[in-house]
């Protein structure tokens, strides 16, 4: 096993025995043979000119992202679907790469064997850290396209660019000599494509759902029957409001959820009560304490511990051996779960209230005002304080960050990064709140649009505002989202908590010496200071 795709990966190098996310040697490996299938079949699938296999080949892709499926089985059945899919679609075999040829083993083990030999490692011997790091740079960044198209498509959205660049990517990882030039120049065409695909995931949402609007959400419990809906699927919420209605049992969003109750197409249901929980690497203690059913719509699933094994239900992609799992929208297992677990006794006694939906939308539509603000002096800075969560040390920070910025700068967030910041009481700038939550970290698209819509208006690039990006990652949907930003040509981002563990120093001195990239400093305050000088 070598595993060293997220931020928690072992002692900042490799997860080589059971990962820190609970993912065995056998599970990894199998996800590396998909991966290495999807590559046969996205070859398969460009010599025969059908992009159709790009919603095969991206779930793949999407399955194999952190904390969402950790079930061999499950993962076998796919390797075996993909590889027959990629059979059907090869009519020349001659010339083709070893990935769109080998035969999956007949039995789980032996594809886990076969996973192991073409797995990352043996790419590392082979190519070198610098240009296996890069595929792997590449890889995560199509997973991150895959994921955000995958929710598109759930909504009825695909694009043909972004599912043919799904294809080109995969396929690219077949090159037998791949150039440190090639694989940046491609990981850069993933950053594009990935502001193309999230603007489709936004309009697919927004069309779905309307657009955000700014509502205050109620952070506890209402006495009554539960169910808990964790994860980023915005129809599965849908569905199971549909299907709870009448029933007596309030529905509450937990982690990247949240920002699901400022969809005026969500938060018409009267029992979308409130949200539970903060962000996913508290979910161990929190779902033991929710005493309702669990939905788990996508990443991030932890090891599901027995106090809530019986009530948790995985959906769609995600999945973990011996949990239910709901393969198709109906959620009447889960209803019933609700039904005869306790439900809360009484409401909790002082909720606390956080404002979600500011959306794109929503912030565009007092731009005016900020613009003045801005003018006036009354607003100098936007700090963007946001990303993904995760249980390592160091996160701190990014509370400090949003804590001790000067009371004129507004602080902007999004993904499951903002519960580091959510509890803040952070007051209002010039009117407006100074914290504006922009949604999940599928919505980064809603960040990029009102820098850009800025930037014109001040007559600069996105460089020229006074914008500065603290970043946090933890898994791959964080790494697509930076390419996106860095195609955008923004620069000086800060990442931490620390940097990714596949990217090789050569690779990095390229980022730095192009984007600005750093590491977060050592403080808050130490940063604070070097981007004050910066606007002075
Ligand atoms: Fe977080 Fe998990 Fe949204 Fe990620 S819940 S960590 S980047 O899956 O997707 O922000
Ligand atoms: Fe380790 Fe992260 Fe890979 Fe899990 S996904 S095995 S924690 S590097």
């Amino acid at each position: 096993m070598f595993c060293y795709q997220c931020e928690q990966t072992r002692k900042g190098i490799a997860c080589t025995e059971k990962g820190v996310c609970a993912k065995t040697p056998e599970v990894a490996a199998l996800q590396d043979l998909l991966l290495y299938a999807a590559r046969g079949l996205a070859h398969a699938a460009r010599t025969k000119g059908d992009i159709a296999a790009a919603g095969v080949a991206g779930e793949a892709l999407f399955l194999t992202v952190t904390n969402v499926n950790f079930d061999a089985e499950d993962i076998a059945r796919r390797i075996r679907a993909v590889a027959a899919l990629r059979d059907s679609l090869l009519a020349d075999k001659a010339g083709a790469p070893d990935a769109a040829l080998f035969a999956p083993a007949a039995e789980t083990a032996g594809l886990a064997a076969q996973g192991e030999a073409i797995g990352i490692a043996s790419r590392r011997s082979r190519f070198g850290a610098d240009r296996a790091g890069l595929q792997e740079l590449l890889t995560y960044g199509l997973k991150g396209v895959a994921a955000y198209a995958h929710h598109a498509r759930e909504l009825g959205r695909s694009d043909a660019e972004a599912d043919a660049f799904i294809l080109e990517g995969l396929d690219a990882l077949n090159d037998p000599a791949p150039t440190v030039d090639g694989l940046f120049a491609l990981a850069m065409r993933c950053g594009e494509v990935s502001v193309k695909v999230l603007a489709l995931l936004d309009a697919a949402n927004t069309g779905a759902f309307g657009h955000p609007e700014p509502t205050p959400v109620r952070m506890g419990a209402v006495k009554g029957k539960a169910i808990l809906v964790s994860g980023h699927d915005l129809p599965d919420l849908e569905a199971l409001l549909e299907q709870t209605a009448g029933t007596g049992i309030n529905v509450y969003t937990h982690g990247e959820m949240l920002p699901a109750h400022g969809y005026p197409g969500l938060k018409k249901y009267p029992h979308l009560a409130g949200h539970y929980g903060g962000a996913w690497m508290l979910q161990r203690e929190e779902f033991a304490a929710f005493p309702g059913a669990i939905v788990i719509t996508t990443n991030c699933l932890m090891e599901p511990q027995p106090a809530y094994r019986g009530r948790l239900f995985t959906r769609s992609l995600v999945s973990w051996p011996g949990i239910a799992h709901l393969p198709e929208r109906d959620f009447s297992a889960a209803i019933a779960a609700a039904q005869a677990a306790p439900g809360f006794a009484a409401d909790d006694p002082a909720p606390r209230t956080h404002i979600a939906g500011f959306g794109h939308d929503a912030v565009l539509g007092v731009a005016d005002a900020v613009i003045e603000a801005v003018s006036r002096g009354e607003i100098k800075r936007f700090l963007l304080v946001g990303g993904c969560d995760g249980a390592m040390a160091g996160r701190n920070y990014f509370t400090e960050i949003a804590e001790q910025a000067p009371k004129d700068w507004m602080i902007l967030t999004l993904g499951c990064g903002k519960f580091r910041v959510t509890g803040l009481d952070l007051g209002s700038v010039a009117g407006l709140p100074r914290l504006l939550d922009m949604g999940q970290c599928n919505d980064s698209f809603s960040a990029v649009k009102v820098a850009l819509a800025l930037a014109e208006a001040f007559g600069t690039d996105v460089n020229g505002l006074p914008l500065s990006l603290v970043i946090s990652w933890y898994e791959q949907k964080a790494v697509c989202v930076l390419l996106a930003l860095l195609s955008l040509g923004v620069k000086g981002i800060r990442l931490g908590p620390r940097l990714p563990a596949f990217i090789s120093p050569a690779v990095l001195k390229v980022l730095v010496e192009r984007f600005g990239i750093k590491p977060i400093g050592a403080s808050a305050a130490d940063d604070l200071r070097a981007i004050q000088a910066l606007g002075a």
